[in-house]
């Protein structure tokens, strides 16, 4: 059993380690009080077990504490209330450590006999005038193994003790016992009537298992089971750990009620690409895709365009040096991580904005409060790094823009056909100059097909040069869609690591958070009981 309740410890402490600045601090505190309180209770060792007199002023509990230890320890008295103090009657020895650590100073030793290994405490009042006196009970309440709750025949129905103790340690059956004193004043039918009456109001608070014992302090009347039942306790060495398996299932329960019924939808893909999308646009990837189209369009037509006229091209700048963005095509990466970009707009934000808080409402469809806000905060929570993370990621990408080795061999081709060009040019150049001066045949001009040679390869060049370029423009196309597709993929790649980053990482760490919290408190629970 001790090793169970070992169990539900572990698991009661993870509770709270993974409930701390999530669920109700009160509730948190609680718990981990519970464990703090249990590592103390079991390192002092179970074979004393403390047993508390609890009750009312007058009820006759240290007239019981000195009956039951055989001597004269507390003082009686007619005068309400008497006990101020606490005080300790120990059957047996060792319980020293543990009385240290309840802060009773007052302590009897009492010969052990069947009762050895009993410390049992005479408490003060709970109801007195002196408020002193019921923090001291509540002290001690919360750390007896049993207690003995004593009533007589007037107070027992009194609401300080059902409303103020019983119904809120309904959880605590199993460390409770009640007894009725001073049955010496009741006849037999009325003491029948009396406990059929206790039992009831013991069930309407919750406590229909807790022993009802009918004894008189005075008379000695049914003191030998209350003997017998503190004997049978403290043999069986078991009170200390029902009573703390007790505690640590009313603060798992009080944390389950904290933390929901019901577990998450989980991320949605839907939204997780509605997401990446909203960051797509904020970094500019659109527009680096375009330039990259652009560009390789633009390198194209400078290495294969037809030379006569793409020197024009060289008064317009490369799209995608604009943007200072890192492709192998330029020698040195430029700094990283800046970029021409313009940063993200107002709207762009509200976007990605509204993309998170999208994914974390979907994400925790299903959880009760407090996870909606726990899960839509860590979605939100790194907003203000979005610019900067987009920029870094969209600059650090390699976009893989590379040289079609062809475009050299198009070059020289193209540089071949512009001399046989300007060869033929300079040919009837020389021909309409000799000609004009009257002086023939000192070029020749053969002929080929009828047409002169010249002609052929001035005519010839340009129109081959000019098919060439147009070709090249066409094949510059399609690999300039290869290229802003595979570039695309890249930057969707980086883009959805940062969206993993900043968003949805974050959220599946609370969903996490709820599992982690859910499975705890199943196992801390009593009935995770194996
Ligand atoms: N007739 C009768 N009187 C009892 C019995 N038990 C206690 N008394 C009397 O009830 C009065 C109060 O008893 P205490 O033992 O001082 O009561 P207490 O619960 O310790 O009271 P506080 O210390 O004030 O909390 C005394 O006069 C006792 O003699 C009993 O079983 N029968
Ligand atoms: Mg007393």
């Amino acid at each position: 059993m001790s090793r169970d309740l070992d169990r539900r410890l572990t698991a009661l402490a993870e509770a709270v380690e993974v409930a701390d600045g999530r669920l109700e601090p009160e509730a948190v505190e609680a718990a981990r009080a519970v464990t703090r309180k249990a590592g103390v209770r079991l390192g002092l060792g179970i074979e004393n077990t403390v047993v508390a007199l609890a009750g009312p002023t007058g009820v006759g509990k240290s007239l019981l504490f000195n009956v039951l230890s055989g001597a004269e320890l507390a003082t009686v008295g007619r005068r309400r209330p008497t006990t101020s103090e606490g005080q300790a009657a120990v059957w047996g020895d060792g319980a020293d450590p543990l009385l240290d650590w309840l802060q009773i100073g007052r302590r009897h030793r009492v010969d052990p006999g069947a009762l050895r290994g009993l410390t049992l405490l005479d408490l003060p009042d709970f109801d007195s005038v002196e408020g002193a006196h019921r923090l001291e009970v509540d002290r001690i309440v919360a750390l007896a193994d049993l207690v003995v709750w004593v009533v007589e025949p007037q107070k027992y129905a009194d609401a300080s003790l059902h409303d103020g103790y019983l119904r809120p340690l309904r959880t605590h059956g199993a460390a409770m016992a009640v007894v009725l004193n001073q049955a010496d004043l009741l006849s037999q039918s009325e003491v029948g009537a009396w406990k059929d009456d206790v039992s009831r109001l013991l069930a309407d608070d919750g406590l229909r298992t807790v022993p009802v014992l009918v004894v008189s302090a005075r008379t000695g009347e049914g003191l030998d089971s209350l003997r017998r039942l503190l004997a049978e306790r403290v043999a069986a060495r078991d009170a200390a750990v029902a009573r703390l398996a007790a505690d640590v299932d009313a603060a798992a329960r009080t944390l389950r009620e904290r933390c929901g019924e019901g577990r998450p939808a989980g991320i949605q893909r839907g939204d997780r690409e509605r997401l990446v999308t909203a960051l797509e646009e904020a970094a500019g990837v659109p527009t680096v895709v375009r330039a990259v189209d652009a560009g390789h369009r633009h390198r194209g037509t400078l290495a294969t365009g037809w030379p006569f006229v793409r020197w024009v091209r060289r008064f317009r700048p490369d799209p995608l040096r604009r943007l200072r963005l890192r492709d192998r095509a330029q020698d040195g990466a430029p700094e990283p991580g800046r970029t021409s970009l313009p940063p993200p707009s107002e709207v762009q934000h509200a976007q990605v904005a509204t993309a998170a808080r999208a994914l974390a409402d979907g994400a925790v469809a299903g959880l009760p409060a407090p996870w909606p806000t726990l899960v839509r905060d860590a979605a939100t929570a790194n907003e203000g790094r979005v610019a900067d993370r987009l920029e870094r990621a969209v600059g650090g990408t390699d976009l893989r823009v590379t040289r079609p080795r062809w475009w050299s061999v198009a070059a020289v081709l193209q540089g071949l056909l512009a001399l046989t060009v300007v060869a033929g040019l300079v040919w009837l150049l020389a021909l309409a100059v000799f000609g004009y001066l009257r002086v023939d045949d000192v070029i020749p001009t053969p002929e080929v097909r009828g047409v002169p040679v010249p002609t052929w390869l001035l005519l010839g060049g340009a129109s081959a040069g000019v098919v060439l370029a147009f070709l090249a423009r066409l094949a510059n196309g399609i690999g300039a869609r290869r290229r802003s597709r595979r570039a695309a993929g890249a930057l969707r790649r980086q883009v959805e690591e940062v969206a993993q980053e900043l968003v949805i990482g974050p959220v599946e760490q609370e969903l996490e958070a709820h599992e982690r919290l859910r499975k705890a408190l199943a196992a801390a629970g009593a009935d995770a009981r194996t």
